[in-house]
């Protein structure tokens, strides 16, 4: 039986398992590389984000700028959930997501005090992060603490510090529920030339397109909540697999809508858009990742307790 992804702020035994998760899976240090199996999703997320796809061109990547971007994230979040299973030993957890959607329909003002930033969630902002589960201001080795990031060249660099936050300072406001449902209600999954560049796709305008200067919805989203969900280490800070669990719940609300839509490009696409036809292997850091179309139906691993807010 499928699990059910539910609100982290409106199921405290969920957000009180995310939390504990994170924290032990942080604490699971891999004695050769000195990270732990948090932090690989890191490294895989900025290895997948550096490979280009093409390699002539500097957009696309095995994992967002295109086709892919829904599927890739779809997968590491499946891996990541059977992780928490198993530090939990949980087999019916299921990951949360953050309906950054409902929040966006509130003021600016009631954004920044969303249950999210609340202690006890995913705490506050700062730089570091001084309030909530993720707090550690000096560096605690036995704490959350940051190991690695990427520079703008997509270099990882080991550190050994805090989180970082800087909620919406950098951009005023979040997307908004009519902004999704508009996203939801393109009928077609993506089109050439299969970039950033179509403004009435639903893939491209749920990850970037600017629905409300200067970013659009998922993009907005990393750049709304700032400091480490910025550069291409993103996953550092945990809001950002709720981030993405409320992305693959509005590529699952589409699905509904839309039963008959295809995923897009198909098999017969130029081998230029390797990593984003149907049936090629996602890109992964892990051995035996799936293909593309083995994420598109995965209704007996998860469902979303609703989705009635972005249909
Ligand atoms: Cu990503």
């Amino acid at each position: 039986m499928a699990n059910i992804r539910k609100d982290i702020t409106t199921d405290s035994s969920v957000r009180d398992k995310y939390i504990a998760g994170v924290l032990r899976l942080k604490q699971e240090i891999n004695p050769r590389s000195g990270l732990s199996t948090y932090d690989a999703f890191v490294v895989w997320h900025v290895r997948a984000m550096t490979t280009m796809t093409p390699p002539s061109q500097t957009s696309r990547n095995a994992a967002h700028r295109g086709p892919v971007f829904l599927p890739w994230h779809r997968y590491l979040l499946i891996v990541l959930e059977q992780q928490f299973q198993r530090v939990l030993n949980d087999t019916a957890f299921a990951l949360p997501y953050w309906a950054w959607n409902r929040d966006g329909d509130l003021s600016v003002q009631q954004q920044r005090k969303s249950p999210i930033w609340q202690d006890n969630c995913m705490g506050g902002s700062g730089n570091p992060v001084t309030s909530g589960p993720f707090a550690n201001p000096n560096a605690d080795p036995t704490k959350f603490v940051i190991r690695v990031v990427s520079n703008s060249q997509g270099q990882l660099i080991k550190v050994n510090r805090g989180l970082a936050r800087r909620i919406g300072a950098d951009v005023a406001n979040l997307p908004t529920s009519a902004q999704a449902r508009q996203a939801v209600g393109f009928g077609d999954y993506d089109e050439a030339d299969w970039s950033v560049g179509s403004t009435s796709t639903m893939r491209n305008v749920v990850e970037g397109w600017q629905l409300n200067p200067p970013a659009g919805m998922h993009n907005r989203v990393h750049v709304w909540v700032g400091g480490d969900m910025a550069p291409m280490s993103s996953p550092n800070d945990p809001v950002f697999f709720l981030n993405h669990c409320n992305v693959d719940r509005l590529w699952a609300a589409w699905q509904q809508k839309h039963p008959g839509a295809p995923y897009l490009p198909s098999d017969t696409a130029p081998v230029t858009l390797k990593f984003h036809r149907l049936s090629d292997t996602l890109f992964s850091v892990y051995p035996n990742p799936p293909k593309i179309s083995d994420m598109i139906d995965v209704t007996d691993i998860y469902r979303y307790d609703t989705i009635a807010d972005v249909s």
